[in-house]
């Protein structure tokens, strides 16, 4: 693990080595991108766009889509795992890292759990450690090209240690608190953790 550079690029990699297994148990990998979502694409209009931030913060902040990208943005070399069973390795993400956003809002100590909430309704919770591990990201461009619709443009988290379905498409809102509040696939029975590697998938 460590950060590396590549074309001029400052990159996090959380794998190294060609011989690591990089496959978690029970996935299998594909070259394609798969799309996967409940619901439709919602439309972006970037005069009306804005993320919400919120919860156990000292700063909370509501900034529009120049305030968003005008922000540092970082790269990082990263897999994805979907809970269905395939796994896309080394998406080159940039965007903007999670770990930034929550040392500007002032993430208090109290603050165990990240919520997030998306265009269209999906939600989902994960653990503030892997939401503020190096290489999660609130991601916009995705192997060099801005992010489809499809794909969750405008914005999208991602989140390489956790199942893609942590990996919220379209997003809106984020809060960092200290309760667990089950979002759209947690309700329906999968993990509040959601770790490939130890195959957690259901609570
Ligand atoms: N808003 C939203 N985000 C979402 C989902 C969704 O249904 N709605 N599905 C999740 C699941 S289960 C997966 S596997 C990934 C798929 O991302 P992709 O379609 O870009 O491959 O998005 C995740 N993010
Ligand atoms: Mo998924």
């Amino acid at each position: 693990m460590g950060f590396a550079v590549q074309k001029g690029l400052l990159i996090w990699h959380s794998m190294s080595g060609a011989n690591e297994n990089r496959v978690p148990p029970g996935q299998s990998r594909t070259e394609r991108w798969p799309l996967l979502h409940v619901g439709a694409v919602p439309p972006f209009d970037p005069a009306t766009w804005r993320l919400e931030i919120s919860g156990d913060v000292q700063r909370p902040l509501s900034i529009d889509w120049g305030e968003l990208t005008g922000r540092p943005q970082m790269t990082s070399q990263g897999d994805f795992h979907c809970v269905t069973g395939w796994s896309r390795l080394d998406n080159l993400w940039e965007g903007y890292p999670v770990r930034d956003l929550a040392g500007e809002v002032g993430v208090r100590s109290s603050v165990r759990f990240l919520i997030v909430e998306c265009d269209g309704g999906y939600t989902t919770n994960m653990p503030i450690e892997a939401a503020r591990a190096p290489d999660s990201l609130l991601a916009t461009r995705h192997d060099g090209r801005d992010l489809s619709p499809e794909h969750g443009g405008p914005l999208r988290l991602v989140v390489p240690q956790l199942y893609a379905w942590k990996s919220a498409k379209w997003v809106r809102r984020l809060q960092f608190v200290a309760e667990d509040r089950p979002g759209f696939w947690e309700n329906r029975g999968y993990s509040s953790i959601g770790d490939p590697w130890t195959e957690d998938r259901y609570a």
